[in-house]
């Protein structure tokens, strides 16, 4: 297998950290978006969409999407267990996950790409389109921040993906789109200070 990489984007680090919850090493092959290497006619012969991360299996099968890679991950290493043990838990973690994903990465994500000058090369930017998610992401932080006063993870009181989609989302985006998360945040600061303490979250 080979794990297709950039050092810097939160997407591959939610792999990283997957990875490294899992203690599983992966080859992994740097793309750096920084430098235009994931529009190279290599990569795009391989990954069609640019996207990284991206999974080649042995026989050649490229498996794209973060969340992806992270099932196929999790069914050749069950534990620690990330996605869920049975129905119930694999579908709350699957929600909680999503909720992660499209409620506050996309939105982030969209302030960030239509915002920020590095971004100008990548992206189509609206910056209308960016005025209008901020508030949307700024809601559901107080949404999260509510929800984190009664839980210590995103999912229900263990670790799992829904806290590692969160913690590299809110690692990464926040700053870069004028968003603080301060002492009106105070569960958010909290549980990001206690994801923080894991190893994983250096990786
Ligand atoms: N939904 C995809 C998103 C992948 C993605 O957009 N990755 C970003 C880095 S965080 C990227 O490749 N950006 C390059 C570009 O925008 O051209 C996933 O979860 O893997």
């Amino acid at each position: 297998m080979l794990l297709y990489d950039d050092a810097i984007a939160p997407t591959p680090r939610r792999v990283r950290m997957f990875l490294a919850e899992k203690g599983v090493e992966i080859p992994r092959r740097m793309v750096t978006i920084g430098k235009g290497e994931h529009l190279s006619p290599d990569y795009r012969a391989r990954v069609p969409s640019g996207r990284i991360p991206a999974l080649e299996l042995d026989d050649g099968t490229i498996i794209c999407e973060s969340v992806a890679i992270c099932r196929y991950i999790e069914e050749l290493h069950p534990e620690p267990n990330l996605m869920g043990r049975d129905a119930k838990e694999r579908a709350i973690i699957e929600m909680w996950q999503r909720r992660m994903e499209f409620e506050l990465l996309l939105p982030l994500a969209g302030v960030f790409r239509h915002t920020h000058p590095k971004m100008a090369a990548l992206e189509c930017q609206v910056p209308a389109y960016a005025e209008a998610q901020k508030p949307q992401a700024e809601k559901r932080l107080e949404q999260l921040d509510r929800d984190l006063a009664v839980t210590n993870h995103v999912a229900g009181d263990r670790f799992t993906i829904a806290d590692i989609t969160a913690f590299t989302t809110l690692s990464f985006f926040p700053r870069l789109c004028g968003i603080v998360i301060d002492g009106k945040l105070p569960n958010i600061q909290r549980w990001l200070a206690d994801i923080g303490t894991r190893s994983s979250a250096s990786a």
